[in-house]
């Protein structure tokens, strides 16, 4: 009776244990998840106005049914819905299913209005029950247009040096980048700021683009002097200017001048050996004296 009691006493408490952990392993070994490990655009940086490609993996575990879920994506901020990104009917029926899914979102309009960098979360929502299933944080970033030029230049003997009257050839690059429509640029040139003179029209193209165009001078007098190009739009606003100092000459002043030093040696060479045997003479006289 005793026994009896004590086994009852025992029993007790470990069915009670099994009884709450029974269902417990049950429920979390098959309780249906869904999770976004990836949600992002597919550029880093976009024009005001262009077009937003997002991707994101939705994954899904121990699914028993089938599920509709809606996908939207929130402007975390305000968070308000932006847009409605569709809806992914997940086959589950049968049990313990699992899997992923790899969604792109292309021609996304309406998130590039502005500069700047914002938030945003793709939400997925069952439809059945309403309730948030998965999510996960994104950022878009807008970026203002930029253009800019650089230089270089060769001369025509390629020694680096400019004489006066050598030809030069200068190099124009045009780089830019989130340029949101494609237009005619005009590239300007100037010399030691003077009259400015069409190089070349450059057709710079939307997003991200680089051109280069060749100019080809020479200098009629020496010293340092400036090349400025500019880049103009159509309506004659400048978009980019870039400034170059050349200096000319310096080869062509300092050569001459080691060659008449030389010369005035050559030409005097038979003055100059007189003077040193003259002195080799005096030397000897003074030393035997
Ligand atoms: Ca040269």
């Amino acid at each position: 009776m005793e026994m009896r009691a004590g086994k009852t006493l025992l029993a007790a408490p470990l069915l009670a244990l099994a009884l709450i952990l029974l269902p417990l392993t049950a429920v979390y070994a098959s309780t249906p998840s869904f999770n976004i490990p990836e949600a992002y655009p597919t550029k880093a940086g976009y024009y005001i106005g262009e077009s937003v490609t997002i991707y994101v993996k939705l994954e899904w575990s121990d699914l028993s049914q089938n599920y509709t879920l809606d996908i939207d994506l929130y402007e975390t901020v305000n968070n308000t819905k932006v847009l409605d990104l569709g809806s992914e009917t997940i086959p589950g029926a049968g049990g313990s299913v699992s899997g992923y899914k790899e969604l792109t979102y292309s021609s996304l309009t309406g998130l590039t209005d502005e500069p700047g960098t914002r938030e945003y979360e793709v939400r997925v929502i069952d439809t059945g029950s309403g309730l948030l299933v998965a999510s996960k944080k994104l950022s878009i970033t807008v970026a203002e247009a930029s253009i800019a030029l650089s230089v270089a230049w060769d001369d025509a003997s390629g020694d680096r040096q400019i004489d006066v009257n050598e030809q030069v050839t200068l190099t124009c690059f045009i780089t830019w980048a989130f340029v949101n429509t494609s237009k005619t640029d005009s590239l300007y040139v100037s010399v030691d700021g003077g009259q400015e003179q069409l190089v070349d029209t450059v057709s710079i193209t939307a997003g991200s683009g680089s051109a280069q165009k060749t100019w080809i001078t020479a200098f009629d007098s020496s010293g340092v002097h400036t090349v400025k190009f500019t880049l103009k739009d159509a309506s004659g606003d400048e978009e980019a200017v870039k400034s170059v100092s050349l200096t000319v000459g310096q080869a062509a002043e300092s050569a001459p001048v080691r060659a008449s030093i030389l010369d005035l040696v050559k030409q005097n060479i038979y003055l100059i050996i007189i003077v040193l045997a003259c002195i080799g003479a005096a030397v000897i006289i003074a030393k035997y004296r």
